[in-house]
Order: structure tokens, then sequence, then C-alpha cells
């Protein structure tokens, strides 16, 4: 079938809106019809050409909702109708990581998803015969994509598709850190740095937890607002405590009386993990990397701080089991107990979609939702 697609052919380059050929699902696959999709920084990194897996042409997005139109042979979970949230960490349920349980992060199919690849190594979107590649296993800047069975939330139908489509991703990232990989308990003191698309949902999840001091970290003045209507009790600017002599872990310090139980680093820069490491408290303290930093990054501490009980730890996609765990937060959603559309400030039709991109470089939106 034709469908319609923002295409990246090359890095740095703007996406352009193009009529693609999408082929039906294969054994294990799934059509589905995106009704929407978020932008996250993740597609903008992809974009830019940081990305070591980025290739090109590809059809990015990776925070998308939709409903199943056809499914092929083998496929037993789903059916025409459903509707679903595409996951770019699958759950398979049978291989090693799924079956220890100790981890979210499902390799089934990871090594031809990494390649933009369905699992028989083929892509099903194409331009007069050119393959187009997939991105994440997801590709939700498209109108119509084809994904693996095993890569699909289903999820309850009455729940809109352009607030849950931002489950996708952000708000289970952020959400999931806390109660999945983190599982902070209530009392605890949380630190966030980067109050963002994702950072706000960790403090809606310390929210959610019942965590006592929420100290929200951001050079953006313009972020605290916002950050206390989704949890924040204390917002610190880095920069305005530096102009007065200080530094910010001395600061989170003297605030939580030794130092945050938890934080969660939301930005994606070596400095600011590194601090989140040195604001735990001695002892116990824990911290969580969830922000992505450039490719070769290297992070660095004195060891005496691990040897003294702080922990780094990291968390992909809130260390969520996405067939198991995406409908429950969809359902958390529609109860009122999270919220979701105070943080969608940008809603465009797929052709403005390079201006949510550029809202989001310019830091004046928390998320923009593309509406099919
Ligand atoms: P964002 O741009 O919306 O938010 C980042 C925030 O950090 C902004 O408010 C910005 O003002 C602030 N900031 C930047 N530099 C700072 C500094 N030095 N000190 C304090 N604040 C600073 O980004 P986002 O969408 O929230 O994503 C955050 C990170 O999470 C990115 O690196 C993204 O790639 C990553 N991410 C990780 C996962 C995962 O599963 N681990 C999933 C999605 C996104
Ligand atoms: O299993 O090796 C693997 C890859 C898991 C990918 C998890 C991605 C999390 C961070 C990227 C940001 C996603 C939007
Ligand atoms: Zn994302
Ligand atoms: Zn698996």
């Amino acid at each position: 079938m034709k469908t319609k697609a923002a295409v990246a052919w090359q890095a740095g380059k703007p996406l352009t809106i193009e009529t693609v050929d999408l082929a039906g699902p294969r054994t294990g696959e799934v059509m589905v019809g995106i009704k929407a999709t978020g932008i996250c920084h993740t597609d903008y990194y992809t974009l830019s050409g940081a990305d070591p897996e980025g290739a090109f042409p590809a059809i990015l997005g990776h925070e998308g909702a939709g409903i199943v139109v056809e499914v092929g042979p083998g496929v037993s979970s789903l059916r025409p109708g459903d509707h679903v949230i595409p996951l770019y960490t699958p759950e398979c349920r049978e291989c090693k990581f799924c079956l220890s349980r100790k981890t979210n992060l499902c390799q089934k199919i990871r090594s031809t998803q990494g390649r933009g690849l369905m699992p028989d190594g083929t892509s099903r979107f194409s331009i007069d015969g050119r393959p187009i590649l997939h991105y994440m296993g997801t590709s939700t800047f498209a109108n119509h994509i084809v994904a693996p069975e095993i890569s699909l939330a289903k999820i309850r139908p009455d729940a809109p598709f352009d607030k849950v489509c931002y489950i996708g991703c952000g708000v289970t990232t952020g959400v999931g850190a806390v109660l999945f990989s983190a599982r902070v308990e209530a009392g605890a003191n949380v630190v966030i740095f980067g109050l963002g698309g994702i950072g706000l949902n960790v403090a809606q999840g310390a929210r959610m937890v019942g965590a006592n001091r929420i100290i929200g970290v951001d050079l953006n003045r313009d972020r605290e607002a916002m950050a206390r209507k989704f949890g924040v009790t204390d917002f610190l600017n880095p920069r305005e405590i530096e102009a007065a002599g200080g530094n910010i872990v001395d600061a989170i310090i003297a605030v939580t009386d030794g130092g945050a139980d938890y934080s969660f680093e939301c930005i994606g820069s070596t400095k600011t993990m590194r601090q989140s490491l040195e604001c735990c408290h001695k002892g116990w303290g824990r911290s969580i990397i969830i922000g992505v930093a450039e490719a070769g990054a290297e992070i660095s501490t004195r060891p005496f701080q691990l040897v003294t009980g702080r922990k780094w730890e990291g968390s992909a996609f809130g260390g969520a089991r996405g067939r198991t765990d995406v409908p429950k937060i969809v359902d958390w959603y529609m109860e009122g107990k999270l919220r979701i559309d105070d943080l969608i400030t940008h809603t465009l039709s797929l052709d403005q979609i390079n201006h949510g991109f550029d809202l989001m470089k310019r830091g004046e939106s928390i998320r923009s939702v593309v509406v099919f």
C-alpha cells in the first residue's frame, strides 16, 4: 500500500514528506495505522548524525499510538481494530533477557532492529523500489507501519491517541525509572537533573510514590512553574548557585540533610551525570542515569564515592516491560493518576514536523505531537 511519511534522507537535513510504499506484514508482523506520534529528543539525536547507530534514509519516530490494520501469519495476540502503542524495547517473553526477570532489555530482535530492518533482515518501506530503513522498530513518523507483534502493546480503546502516544517513550521512561528501575519508596528525597520531557515525568512518578522532597535542577528558569505542577518541591538553578559562589552538589546536600536518596540524570551530559552521583547520600544514595550522552563520551568520579556506598545505575525505557507495563500506564492516565495533557505543548500536522524539531531545539516545547 501507499502511505505518507516524513523521511530522513541524510543526517542534519530536514525531513521531507513523501508517499512511501509499505509492504504487508509477514509472519509474526502487524500493520498499524499510526494516529499520533510525539517528537522526542532521541529522534533529533539520530537526525543530527550524532547517533552511532543512525542510518539513512530512514523513517524516524518512536513515540506513537495507532490501530491494527492487518496481521500477518502466526500473529495470535492482536487483531485488526486493536489499539496499540509501538515499543522500541520489545517484550518477547522467551529470550534469556526476558526470562531473567532482571531486565526489560529484550534481545530477541535487537540486531536487526539496530540496523533499521525487520527481523527477517529486510525493510517493508520503499520509494521507487529503493528501500527506506525502519527506526527503533517503530518508525512512527509514518501514517502506516509494519512492526513485529512483540513490539506492540495492546491498550484500551478509549484512550486518546494524541495523548497516550507520549507513553511510547517519555512518560514511561520517566515514571518507569522511578517505579520499575529505582523502586523509590515513600518518604525518599529525590533529585532530578533536567526538567524536560523526561525529567517532568520522573517528577510525577516521584510524587505518585509519595516522595518527600523532589528537587528539580535546570538551567532554564522557565521550567520551574511546570516542574512545580508536576511535583517538584524545590527548584535549583546551577548557574545562579555558581554565580553566588556555590556549587550544585553542595546545595543539594544541604537541602537534603546529607544527600539524595535517589537522583535521576535526565539531560545526557557527563558533567551532570557526575553531579548526579556525587549529590547522593553517603552509604545508600542511588544515581540513575537516563540521559543519553554523545557517542564515545565517558563518565568519571573518584572511586571513593562508590566505596562509600553511592551507586551508579541506568534505566532504559523506564525499566518497563512494554507489553505488560505500557497498558497499565495507559490505565493510570485514564484513571487520572498521571497527567499528560499539560506536557503536550504543541499539536502539529505531519507537514509541520520540522517545526516540531525546531521548537524542541529552542527549548520552547515540552512535547510536540503530530496528529495524522
Ligand atoms: P529535554 O531537552 O526536553 O530536557 C533536558 C532539560 O535539561 C532541559 O530543560 C534543559 O534546560 C536542561 N539542561 C540542559 N543542560 C543542563 C545542565 N547542564 N544543567 C541543568 N539542566 C540542564 O530532553 P528530554 O526529552 O527530557 O531527554 C533527556 C535525555 O533523556 C536525553 O538525553 C534523551 O536522549 C534521554 N532519553 C533517554 C531514554 C532512556 O530510556 N534512557 C529515553 C528517552 C530519552
Ligand atoms: O538492548 O542494547 C539494547 C538497546 C536498548 C535500547 C534502549 C534505548 C534507551 C535509550 C535510548 C533512548 C530511547 C528513546
Ligand atoms: Zn524518546
Ligand atoms: Zn525477549
